[in-house]
């Protein structure tokens, strides 16, 4: 059965595949899952028959055989598991490999994503230039160590995995700040990963969503 994801019908980041179906999309075409795509507006998200997949009434959220799955990061896991691609066999190395997923998650995504909301909620408040300089100083605390984890290396631990599809979608996020320029290393990483055609299959679906809406 083909599953089924739910993503924003029309996409505040305008296309740039900033919000967080575009990770499972992208998992679904390294993997070569095909899938059908409910496209859900801000009311919708917030309506009965969403809430009953995703209780906090947001994208994205999976369906399968009766499955219904809602955070990115426990739906990248359960295809991971389920399709060869995105995780090793080796048992040492797959369990490295969800390390990085969680790391992506909950250590580096934290901050950047605290700072796209001080930006886009908290501009007009007095102490705003005071908090983004502070969460931008975590930031870089968190690119330095990822830095010099990386090194040379295309991947954060050997082949690419479901932890390298989540770094690079939350690294992601920092584009328009041009944070990552100060990291050759990390953008290269990004670029890198945007450069895989199931990343590029992924990214034009979401934006053809955009494009569809905006016309
Ligand atoms: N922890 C959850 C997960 O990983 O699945 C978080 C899910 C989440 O934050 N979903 C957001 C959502 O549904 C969309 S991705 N928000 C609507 C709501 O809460 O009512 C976050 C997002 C939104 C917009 C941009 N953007 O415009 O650049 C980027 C990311």
């Amino acid at each position: 059965m083909i599953p089924t994801i739910t993503a924003f019908e029309r996409s505040p980041d305008r296309g740039q595949g900033l919000a967080r179906d575009m990770r499972v999309r992208w998992a679904l075409e390294e993997v070569g899952q095909p899938c059908d795509v409910r496209l859900l507006s801000f009311e919708a998200m917030k309506q009965p028959a969403h809430l009953a997949r995703h209780p906090f009434g947001q994208i994205p959220t999976y369906e399968e055989d009766g499955l219904v799955l809602f955070e990115s990061g426990a739906i990248l896991l359960h295809i991971a598991e389920r399709h060869p691609g995105l995780l090793p066999d080796d048992a040492a190395a797959r369990a490295r490999a969800i390390a990085w997923m969680f790391a992506a998650l909950n250590t580096v995504e934290p901050p950047i994503f605290e700072r796209t909301m001080a930006i886009v909620i908290e501009s007009e408040k007095p102490w705003h230039a005071e908090r983004l300089a502070m969460l931008e100083d975590r930031i870089r605390v968190r690119l330095d160590q990822l830095s010099a984890w990386l090194g040379e290396a295309d991947w954060l631990d050997g082949a690419f995995s479901a932890g390298d599809l989540l770094m690079v979608t939350v690294l992601r996020r920092l584009g328009s700040s041009h944070m990552l320029d100060a990291y050759p290393a990390l953008s290269a990483y990004v670029a890198r990963g945007e450069a895989r055609p199931a990343y590029r299959r992924a990214f034009d679906a979401q934006r053809a969503v955009f494009t569809a809406a905006s016309t």
